[in-house]
């Protein structure tokens, strides 16, 4: 298995397990979870094929933990990033005194005006480390980063969350925190 089947089905992976689980005529239970099986069967019959051994070592190998197993490994979940509605259980947490967020120069104006929104995400996602950033802003162009004041949001009572993966989510960070 090389380095470009193994992207293509982590991409498949983040399709069905973030987005659209009826592509394959697959459900995710409320919390996001999918059946392993029923995950493998399902994706064949729609030419995606790979067996468990191959899919635990793209969970495993995976660049940004974007899945995860649970305990027995015979549920898959995306660890973040959905557009479906799911309930991850995140706990909120105290977020470092600032985040970063990689966008483009197009979005600014709007983001001045309204500061960031989720768009069709379940949140707005942050890092703590501006290389991140920088690398999520340049998959839309030239990025442009974005300091968040999130400790003076936390202490105004605005909740963070830390995905499995270490993306921190929030719901929207208003234009007054953002440094442009
Ligand atoms: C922008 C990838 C106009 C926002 C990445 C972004 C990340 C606004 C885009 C993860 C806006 C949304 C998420 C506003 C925000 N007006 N544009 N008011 N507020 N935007 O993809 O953060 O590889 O939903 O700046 O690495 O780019 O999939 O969010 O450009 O971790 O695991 O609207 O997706 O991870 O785009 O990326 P997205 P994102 P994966």
């Amino acid at each position: 298995m090389d380095e470009k089947q193994i992207k293509n089905i982590s991409k498949f992976l983040s399709l069905i397990l973030r987005h659209s689980p009826e592509t394959i005529g697959l459900q995710l239970d409320e919390n996001g979870w999918a059946d392993v099986a029923e995950l493998i069967t399902k994706a064949a019959a729609h030419r995606q094929v790979f067996d468990r051994a191959t899919l635990e070592m793209v969970v495993a190998g995976n660049d940004k933990q974007r899945f995860a197993f649970n305990e027995d490994h015979t549920r898959i979940r995306a660890n973040q990033g959905h557009s479906i509605n799911v309930e991850l259980n995140l706990v909120a947490q105290e977020p470092p005194e600032v985040l970063y967020h990689g966008t483009v120069a197009k979005f600014l104006n709007n983001i001045q005006q309204e500061g960031l929104l989720k768009m069709s995400r379940q949140h707005v996602h942050l890092s703590k480390e501006r290389a991140t950033a920088e690398k999520v802003g340049s998959r839309r162009g030239v990025p442009v980063i974005l300091t968040v004041r999130s400790g003076q949001m936390f202490r105004d009572g605005i909740s963070f969350y830390l995905s499995e993966n270490g993306v921190w989510l929030t719901d929207t960070v208003p234009a007054k925190y953002i440094e442009f």
